[in-house]
Formats: structure tokens, C-alpha cells, sequence
């Protein structure tokens, strides 16, 4: 982030490789962290793996799969590192859900963790009326605590730093990631119970570090403009680090 000096993850959620790796080229100088739904591709096949790859070199750029697993840790395991996809092999990040408790973890790391992985819990969902709230987040923020060796972070709506914690527990060295979803400078939601929030609301009022965003930088279309994707990653990541500058420097 502070090397290239954005705090912005582009989603990609896109089913033709061929646009898939030509969002990430134009928006690779501009984003921290690609985010990918490696399963909607239609046209998959080991070589777009190659090619993000070196597209995550060429831009210096994490790559980030938005797995969301969500079950027992033998399974999770076994998806996490096999099957088609193999996206232990490749993808930097990953996430989960907190909804089987702390062995969705403990499955997840025993691949992760000797690969130098890093997993992101989801403690709060953008969606209206998503169920993650009150002793949900909490129980979602202990068990990232719990395995500070391989979570780095939340999916979050708001900043976790003092979100069930317990009297003494010693959070000063606690540095966990927020990256929140649900960003859009012109819409506010979409007709599927998406809900945004503009970068400043997210970034600077709420505590949150990385804004996910994805139709607002590659639109609806099926016909890919990369000139307006360049312009729209662009803007998305001003308005993000100027957020970020400004809640940093407070
Ligand atoms: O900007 P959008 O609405 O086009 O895309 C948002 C992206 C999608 C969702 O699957 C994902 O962010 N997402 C997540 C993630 C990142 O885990 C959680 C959530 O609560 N809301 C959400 O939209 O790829």
C-alpha cells in the first residue's frame, strides 16, 4: 500500500478471461490487491493462472481469492489445496467465514500457513440484512486473535481494533486489516441487496484500510471499455488514499 500508494482492491468479477486479465492489466498499476472469483470463468484453464501471475509481478500486486469457505476443516483443507482451482498455489489471500468456529481455521492453516498464506475472516457483510452482527463479529474478531499466524485480517463494515476484546486483553500490537466491500462513488446499492458506501464513509469515518470495489470501476457492460476502467480505477483510488491520508494523519 504504501509503496505504490493505494489502498484500493479492484474485484474482478468477470466470466471471459479475456477481460478478466485485460481489467487486471489496466488497473494493475493502481490497486494493492486483485480480488478474484476464480469459479465464475468460464474459459479456465491453468494458463490464466500463469498469466496472473505474472501480472501480479509485472504490477506488483497481491492477489486475493474470494473463496468465502465455509465449512469443516478437513473439507475446507482439501478445497483450499485441491480440485481444479488449487488455490492455495497461487492466490496470496483468502477468506473465510467465521459461521463453523475456530476449526475452519485450524483446516485452512495446516495448508496455508507452511505456503506463507494469509487468511481474511468475514466478521461483517455488506448485503442487507447479512446476519454477521453483534456476538457474530465478535466470536469472528476472538478466533482471528486466536491465529494471529495466518489471519491478517476482516471483511468488515467498520474498524475491529476493541470488537470483542475481553479486560485485559493486550491489543497493542494488534494490527489487523479491514477491507470492506460494498464501495461505490455513484450507486448506493444494486437490486440484489448490495449496499455502498462512498471511500470517504468507509475509509475515513469508519476505520476501515482497503476498499474492494468492482462494478464501479468495470460498469455492467459486455462490452469491456478499458479507458473508462482505467479512469475509473484511477478516481477509486484517489478518493481511497486521500481517505486513508486523511484518517492516518489525525
Ligand atoms: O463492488 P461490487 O458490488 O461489484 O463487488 C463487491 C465484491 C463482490 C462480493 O463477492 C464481495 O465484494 N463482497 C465480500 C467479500 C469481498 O468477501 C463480502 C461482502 O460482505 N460483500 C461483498 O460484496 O465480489
Amino acid at each position: 500500500m504504501e509503496r505504490k500508494q493505494t489502498n484500493l482492491s479492484v474485484s474482478v468479477d468477470v466470466t471471459k478471461a479475456k477481460d478478466f486479465l485485460a481489467i487486471i492489466d489496466t488497473v494493475g498499476p493502481f490497486v494493492c490487491l486483485i480480488k478474484t472469483h476464480i469459479d465464475i470463468i468460464e474459459d479456465f484453464d491453468s494458463t490464466v493462472i500463469d498469466r496472473l501471475q505474472e501480472l501480479s509481478k509485472k504490477h506488483d500486486f497481491l492477489i486475493f481469492e474470494d473463496r468465502k469457505f465455509a465449512d469443516i476443516g478437513n473439507t475446507v483443507a482439501l478445497q483450499y489445496s485441491s480440485g481444479v482451482y488449487k488455490i492455495a498455489s497461487w492466490a496470496h489471500i483468502t477468506n473465510a467465514h467465521a459461521v463453523p468456529g475456530p476449526s475452519i481455521v485450524t483446516g485452512l492453516a495446516s495448508i496455508g500457513v507452511p505456503l506463507q498464506r494469509g487468511l481474511i475472516l468475514l466478521a461483517e457483510m455488506s448485503s442487507k440484512g447479512a446476519l454477521t452482527t453483534g456476538s457474530y463479529t465478535e466470536d469472528a474478531v476472538r478466533m482471528a486473535r486466536a491465529r494471529r499466524d495466518f489471519v491478517i485480517g476482516f471483511i468488515a463494515q467498520h474498524r475491529m481494533e476493541t470488537i470483542g476484546a475481553s479486560e485485559g486483553d493486550d491489543l497493542a500490537d494488534e494490527d489487523f486489516l479491514v477491507l470492506a466491500p460494498g464501495v461505490g462513488l455513484d450507486a448506493k446499492g444494486d437490486a440484489m441487496g448490495q449496499q455502498y458506501r462512498t471511500p470517504e464513509e468507509v475509509v475515513l469515518a469508519c476505520g476501515c484500510d482497503i476498499i474492494i470495489v468492482g462494478r464501479g470501476i468495470y460498469g455492467k457492460s459486455d462490452q469491456l471499455n478499458t479507458e473508462s476502467v482505467e479512469e475509473q480505477a484511477k478516481r477509486y483510488r484517489s478518493a481511497g488514499w486521500d481517505a486513508y491520508k486523511k484518517r492516518v494523519s489525525l
